[in-house]
């Protein structure tokens, strides 16, 4: 796992040179989810390709960018995947950015998955990694290297509520969590980043951070593979739980495609407890 981490710091640095340095606009193509691809989109995968290929115990990896996984080593022990630049289109807005990586041993899935991690591209360049045995830990770039700077540990509960989606295309049921909530004097924070609204949570002891299914995204919006199922064991070994609308765990889901998506609910424990009272026996 160790070398993973060395990869993911060679990574950061060498988007956080392409996020400053790099022309924004549009590539002229799309992703495998048919959404246009941003210049950095495409930069960030190409970095990203380049360094995990350097790595023999990488079977193949899946990106969020790419139609099919890249077969790297026969013997490879795991396959990584993963989301470039998630958020892209809030760069040109100078708003938070991040990459996430799932580990998984064997088969893509969450009860596969034995490492995780992501890089968050703020007014710090900072990266939070964690194993399927640890406690999740923050890396913070200082003078062009990595610093550990803490395990992160989620309270029982938070004070930041961050509720994505389209607010006319929640259903009652989840509108009435949001709401119930607010009533009880939590905060609204959200920047449209799933990577710099989950940092926030984590690095703040907690919250609640929803995805529902929509009318417009009737499975949600983010994928499991790349940004919910490495997410899910982040909250996890950080005392906090992640589940889906049927209130099942994340770490159960079993993609059939590699592009599947899910609702997604993480947070401190009392908050996910909220979210099962509106959640359970409702469809
Ligand atoms: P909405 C960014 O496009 C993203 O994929 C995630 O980073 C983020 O959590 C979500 O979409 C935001 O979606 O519909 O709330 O704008």
């Amino acid at each position: 796992m160790e070398e993973i981490l060395e990869s993911i710091k060679n990574i950061a640095v060498e988007i956080k040179s392409a996020i400053e340095k790099e022309e924004l606009g549009y590539a002229n193509s799309s992703n495998s989810s048919g959404e246009e691809q941003l210049k950095l989109d495409v930069r960030s995968d190409k970095i990203i390709e380049k360094e995990l290929s350097k790595l023999k115990n990488i079977k193949a990896i899946i990106s969020e960018e790419k139609e099919s996984q890249l077969k790297l080593n026969e013997n490879g022990e795991y396959i990584i995947c993963y989301d470039p630049l998630d958020g892209s289109s809030l760069v040109d807005a100078n708003l938070a950015v991040g990459s996430i990586f799932g580990v998984y041993k064997n088969t893509p899935k969450g009860e596969n998955i034995i490492a995780s991690s992501y890089i968050i591209y703020g007014p710090r360049v900072e990266i939070v990694f964690t194993t399927q045995t640890t406690t999740p830990v923050l890396y913070r770039l200082q003078n062009n290297q990595f610093i550990r700077v803490k395990e992160l540990t989620l309270n029982s509960k938070g004070k930041l509520n961050s509720p994505g989606g389209t607010q006319k295309d929640w259903k009652s049921h989840h509108k009435e969590l949001i709401e119930e909530l607010f009533r009880e004097g939590y905060r609204l924070r959200y920047s449209g980043g799933m990577v710099p609204d989950l940092h926030h949570i984590l690095i703040k002891g907690g919250g609640l951070f929803s995805y529902p299914a929509t009318i417009k995204n009737p499975k949600g919006k983010l994928r499991q593979l790349f940004e919910i199922i490495p997410f899910a064991l982040i909250f996890e070994r950080a005392n906090g739980k992640a589940i889906d609308e049927s209130c099942n765990r994340l770490l159960n889901l079993t993609p059939t495609h590699i592009h599947d998506r899910s609702s997604c609910f993480f947070g401190s424990e009392y908050e996910i407890e909220k979210v099962k009272e509106f959640y359970e026996n409702r469809k």
